[in-house]
């Protein structure tokens, strides 16, 4: 029986939450052994922008990139191999949580470097335009990211080669405990705006359909040769900056943006799709622990593979 489109989205986004949701419980065993950035309340994003992605067309994201990584097509079994440092992970272990990739379904990296993946999204970019492939690049970022000079030089160069790329800023309002008016003196959609990028900005961006339908659209209009765009896709930080809590008690932000989340997101609204799928969930995830818990540590001789 095949799902209805929301229905599709909605199983692997709430697959995600799952997955973030158990990192977060075990958090406190040492188990992972790196920094989490959590995507909870932000994960249908990924999920809407690549369903009708290839997986010849390439993706980059930020060290928040569980969500990106598992909504690309990566495997979850990898990627919990990676956050325990195995040699089974995507990265052979040395990668972390914060550096996932699996270039065998286009999602090409994440880098713990703010802002550093912009410029690598836009060569690929370059390259697609150059080998005339029918590729779109993808990144995803942070509004924080935007007060980085290589995100304005990255925009410049991709406009002005009318580059297939769509840049995708989820703002959550926050750099790590700022508030995003506090640092920038623009709107993130306005201002990419003056480099002759078409932008837009969606503010209730927790309706999945809507996201992939609009996604859709512009990524078809990138393949056409549209040369760049923007879109910036208002959201909400679940947990803390980085680690596994909630931080509503530390103060840098009312309680009341939780609650106001907590009602349109459909990972937490929807009880009747919750309760379809908790289960068979919650299973692959043990199942994924186990083969990362059993799985090997990387060799002595593995730290001088993959460099150059
Ligand atoms: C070049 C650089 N500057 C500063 C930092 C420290 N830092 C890590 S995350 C972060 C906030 C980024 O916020 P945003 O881009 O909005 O992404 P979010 O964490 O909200 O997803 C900062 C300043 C860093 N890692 N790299």
């Amino acid at each position: 029986m095949s799902l209805s489109l929301y229905e599709k989205m909605f199983y692997e986004a709430y697959r995600i939450r799952l997955v973030e949701e158990k990192i977060a419980e075990i958090y406190s065993s040492d188990k992972i052994q790196s920094p989490v950035h959590l995507s909870i309340g932000q994960e249908h994003i990924p999920v809407s922008f690549c369903q009708g992605l290839q997986k010849t067309d390439l993706v980059f994201g930020t060290y928040r990139g569980h969500a990106l990584y598992l909504a690309k097509g990566g495997n979850l079994n990898k990627m919990m191999a990676e956050l325990y440092g195995k040699k089974t992970g995507c990265g052979g272990g040395k990668a972390g949580s914060m550096h996932l990739s699996e270039a065998s379904v286009g999602m090409m990296g994440c880098s713990a470097i703010v802002a550093t993946t912009i410029p690598n999204a836009v060569g690929a970019a370059l390259a697609a335009k150059i080998k005339k492939s029918s590729q779109v690049i993808l990144v995803f970022f942070g509004e924080g990211s935007t007060g980085n000079g290589v995100y304005h030089e990255s925009l410049n160069f991709a406009a002005k080669h009318s580059l297939p790329i769509l840049f995708v800023c989820e703002n959550n309002n926050f750099s790590i405990y700022t508030n995003v008016d506090k640092i920038h003196s623009y709107q993130v959609s306005t201002h990419a705006r003056s480099y002759g990028i078409h932008c837009q900005f969606i503010e209730d961006g927790y309706d999945m359909i809507k996201l992939k339908n609009l996604a859709d659209d512009v990524i078809g209009k990138i393949k056409q040769g549209y040369g760049p765009q923007l879109l910036e896709i208002k959201t909400f930080r679940g947990k803390q900056h980085v680690g596994p809590a909630y931080d509503y008690d530390i103060g840098y932000r009312p309680n009341s943006q939780m609650t106001d989340w907590q009602a349109v997101d459909p990972l937490i609204q929807d009880k009747t799709l919750i309760e379809k799928y908790k289960e068979q969930i919650n299973l692959e995830i043990e199942a994924s622990m186990i083969f990362a818990d059993s799985s090997p540590d990387p060799d002595l001789e593995d730290l001088y593979n993959h460099v150059i």
